[in-house]
């Protein structure tokens, strides 16, 4: 019992501090001509080095999300609507992420410093 309640113990104190040291960013394209990338409700637009957790919501069967940079190179498909979570150490640099058919209208970047 004692090595139970112990066991448990740990994992409740463990379990935060893990999910604490890397970040979780949101990305989402569509289910419109939009393509946005969150941490919390706020625009991703500048991160420290380091490795975080990109959960990708692709809502389309027409749009994907496409995110490039110093080491990075993930997209999700064009046909499905699935959603998705990549875990990607960032390298100091430029970020941008696009949906591949409308990479002009549907476009944002970040930089990492
Ligand atoms: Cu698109």
């Amino acid at each position: 019992m004692k090595l139970v309640a112990l066991a448990v113990l740990v994992a409740a104190i463990a379990a935060p501090a893990a999910f604490a040291k890397t970040p979780t960013l949101n990305g989402v394209d569509g289910p419109g001509f939009t393509i946005t990338l969150k941490q919390g409700k706020n625009n991703v637009k500048k991160l420290k080095p380091g490795t975080y957790i990109f959960k990708i919501a692709d809502k389309s069967g027409i749009h994907n999300f496409h995110l490039k940079g110093p080491g990075v190179d993930k997209k999700t498909s064009v046909g499905k609507t699935y959603n998705v979570t990549w875990k990607l150490k960032l390298k100091k640099g430029k970020y941008t992420f696009v949906c591949d058919p409308h990479k002009s209208i549907m476009k944002g970047s970040f930089t990492v410093s």
